[in-house]
């Protein structure tokens, strides 16, 4: 299922590299990235398990547009799934965002979360359909970002469906559903924070390597590791942070460094992903994340610009005026 991708690197630099136009062409952005390697390395705590598998048939089963697969968790893993909500959920009220609060509340009444089952993809993705259109995907791993951040310009969420192992509850080196289903989907079901994915999605459309690289580690700083001011005061609406036990409460704990939202130097920043960050960025509002990022993404340079079509759910190209 590893796909080289010819159409994005060997291209000359003039030339604008393919991009998904429907969301059938979600098919082909499936480059999954092995920075850590499952099959390989003997120590990874998402080893090769049947949800992982799944995930491979769940992607082939999309292609052909039929249901989400409905995965049977082992009582191993439930077990994993409930210490982790156990431990997040005690500290959400006073540090997580009014918007997570609001749509993990939601999911708990409409969306069977809590914590004695992990939540199926499918009623999840049901779920998110009704309130901001966005819908899953399965996948089997990290992805390109390019692959990743494409499928966002259609609201569509690629989510991997298995969970870490149980020697390491509160770490995972790649996303599990963990860090889906507790840090992402909540945040996916306001229509605020919706719009602000499709947005990054869409600019990264054709954009060269270098930009990509750019709106990822924007990605980066905002929807994974994002804080935000609520009330006088400063919450987490970043995935990564909602996910992790041990960084959302370092992040907000005073010790790193907060600098104001800012894309230009977010883009640029370097970041972490094996420790905790040094610097947190920090929104004033969702409102205002939006505006500078629609402005960000204007300096993009682009021969052609994009305008999503909900009715027919794809892309219209047309030229820069
Ligand atoms: N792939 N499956 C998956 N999930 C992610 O959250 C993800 C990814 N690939 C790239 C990526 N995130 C980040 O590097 C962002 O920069 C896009
Ligand atoms: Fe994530």
């Amino acid at each position: 299922l590893k796909r080289v991708v010819d159409d994005v690197r060997s291209v000359p630099e003039e030339k604008v590299p393919w991009f998904p136009r429907q969301i059938k062409d979600l098919d082909r952005c499936n480059m999954l990235i092995t920075k850590f390697d499952p099959d390989m390395d003997q120590d990874h705590p998402v080893r090769l398990s049947p949800p992982r598998l799944l995930s491979y048939v769940g992607y082939r089963l999309c292609h052909r547009g039929e249901p989400l697969p409905t995965v049977e968790y082992t009582a191993e893993e439930v077990s994993t799934w409930r210490h982790v909500y156990r431990q997040l959920r005690g500290i959400y009220p006073g540090l997580a965002c009014r918007q997570f609060l609001d749509g993990l509340q939601q999911l708990e009444e409409e969306a069977g979360y809590g914590e004695d089952r992990i939540p199926q993809l499918r009623e999840v993705s049901a779920f998110l359909k009704g309130k901001t259109g966005f819908q899953l995907r399965p996948v089997a791993g990290l992805l390109s970002a390019r692959d990743f951040l494409c499928s966002l310009a259609f609201r569509v969420f690629q989510c991997t469906q298995y969970i870490r192992h149980s020697s390491a509850p509160m770490h995972s080196p790649e996303p599990d559903c963990c860090h889906e289903l507790l840090g992402h989907i909540p945040m996916l079901a306001d229509k605020e924070f919706a719009q602000f994915s499709q947005e990054i999605g869409l600019a990264s459309l054709g954009a060269s390597d270098e930009d990509i690289e750019k709106l990822s580690t924007l990605y980066w700083f905002t929807v994974e590791f994002g804080l935000c001011k609520q009330n006088g005061a400063v919450k987490a609406y970043g995935a990564g942070l909602l996910s992790s036990y041990g960084e959302l409460v370092y992040a907000l704990s005073n010790e790193p460094e907060y600098k104001p939202f800012n894309p230009e130097e977010m883009a640029t920043q370097p970041y972490q992903d094996q420790t905790y960050q040094p610097v947190y960025f920090v929104s004033e509002s969702f409102e205002d994340a939006k505006t500078k990022m629609r402005r960000y993404s204007a300096t993009i340079k682009r021969p052609f610009a994009v305008r999503y079509d909900p009715f027919t759910c794809s892309v219209e190209v047309l030229d820069q005026p």
